[in-house]
């Protein structure tokens, strides 16, 4: 592996920038970067706004960064679509790491646009592998549908709660229970730290309980879907005796307790994914997902293009079907295959070399 090359952080900083709007010679440079196949370990930060992610981050990359490994904080700044500014303008100071050679520090805007903040967020992970960084801290926004995307990107996802938001672990629990790895309940010197930590068991509970269950020899368990997709993640507790099961760390990030703790454990997550071969799995998926996402933008940019949803397209193909199915004169079906036709060849596709 490289080592960390911090003598150039302009010409880092300048990469991102190129790769994040797509402008210069960005091409290149994510060539290059994928070319290292370097792959630096991403942690992701997620949960709701004031849970004290980026506090939390902090002492994580003070915690990584003391012990020398070259440490990369991606924060997704949480913009208006409105407004195209940001919305929390108080970044708070990363006391404890931002002083560190080691540790680089760098807000990336989310823009409203899903598809795009994920697939310059891939290309800069391999940049910053390629620059020699072992780790990325990525700190999500907390709101939602994209974190979860985010997330999706992480090698090991951290999900943070906080007592005293009243049903806050209820508001988390659409989603996260498909992307926690690690739970933790910060700001736990606060009162009610105990009854948050306790749903969050509760939950727990019930969605891996069912995996624990034996069946007659032979006959095959009825699994949920939900629960299928937490054994491909964390193995079968009922099969594997070392099938991971999410563990709830209390911490309180502002004061460093618990934060050694939870770093020991997002390290043996990694271990852990390494062993059962699921980190490799992981990096298969997070490139596949970005292939997908890539091919979609780019058939869609080439064939399909319109100017939006404004409705008074300049005609285009994708106009003039959308318009025969709300004439009735076709379906989205039929428009898909003969779009498809059209772009190029029905024969099987070739692998690369
Ligand atoms: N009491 C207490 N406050 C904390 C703790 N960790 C962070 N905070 C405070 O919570 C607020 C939000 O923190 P921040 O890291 O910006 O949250 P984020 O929006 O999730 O990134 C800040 O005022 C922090 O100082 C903690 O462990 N205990
Ligand atoms: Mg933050």
């Amino acid at each position: 592996m490289d080592g960390l090359d911090l003598t150039n952080l302009r010409t880092l900083s300048r990469a991102i920038s190129q790769v994040e709007n797509r402008t210069g010679d960005y091409q290149e440079l994510v060539q290059n970067a994928y070319a290292k196949g370097n792959w630096a370990t991403v942690v992701g930060i997620t949960g709701p706004p004031g849970a004290g992610k980026s506090t939390l981050v902090d002492a994580l990359a003070a915690l990584w960064g003391n012990e020398g490994s070259g440490i990369a904080v991606l924060a997704i700044d949480p913009s208006s679509p409105f407004s195209g500014g940001a919305v929390l303008g108080d970044r708070i100071r990363m006391d404890r790491s931002e002083h560190l050679p080691n540790v680089y520090f760098r807000s990336l805007s989310a823009r409203g646009h899903i598809g795009g903040l994920n697939e310059a967020t891939c290309d800069i992970i391999a940049l910053l592998g390629g620059f020699g960084f072992e780790r990325i801290l990525l700190e999500t926004v907390g709101a939602g549908q994209s974190d979860i995307e985010v997330a999706g990107m992480a090698d090991c996802t951290v999900v943070v709660a906080v007592p005293g938001l009243g049903d806050s672990v209820q508001a988390l629990k659409a989603g996260i229970m498909e992307i926690g790895d690690v739970y933790a309940v910060n700001k736990s010197d606060l009162a009610g730290a105990d009854t948050t930590r306790q749903q969050l068991e509760g939950m727990i509970g019930v969605a891996y309980a069912s995996q624990g269950d034996s069946s007659p020899q032979g006959s095959p368990r009825s699994l949920t879907p939900g629960v299928e997709a937490l054994i491909r993640r964390h193995g079968d507790a009922g099969v594997e005796p070392l099938a991971w099961r999410p563990p709830i760390l209390a911490v309180s990030a502002d004061k460093d307790q618990g934060t050694t703790e939870l770093g020991a454990v997002i390290d043996d997550f990694i271990d852990w994914c390494r062993q059962s071969g699921r980190l490799r799995r992981k990096q298969t998926l997070r490139v596949r997902d970005q292939l997908q996402r890539l091919i979609t933008q780019r058939v869609l940019q080439l064939y399909c293009h319109d100017d939006g949803d404004s409705g008074d397209a300049v005609p285009t193909v994708l106009a003039s079907w959308v318009e025969a199915i709300i004439s009735g004169n076709a379906n989205p079906g039929e428009a898909v295959e003969a779009i498809l036709a059209e772009v190029g060849t029905t024969q099987p596709l070739r692998s690369p070399r």
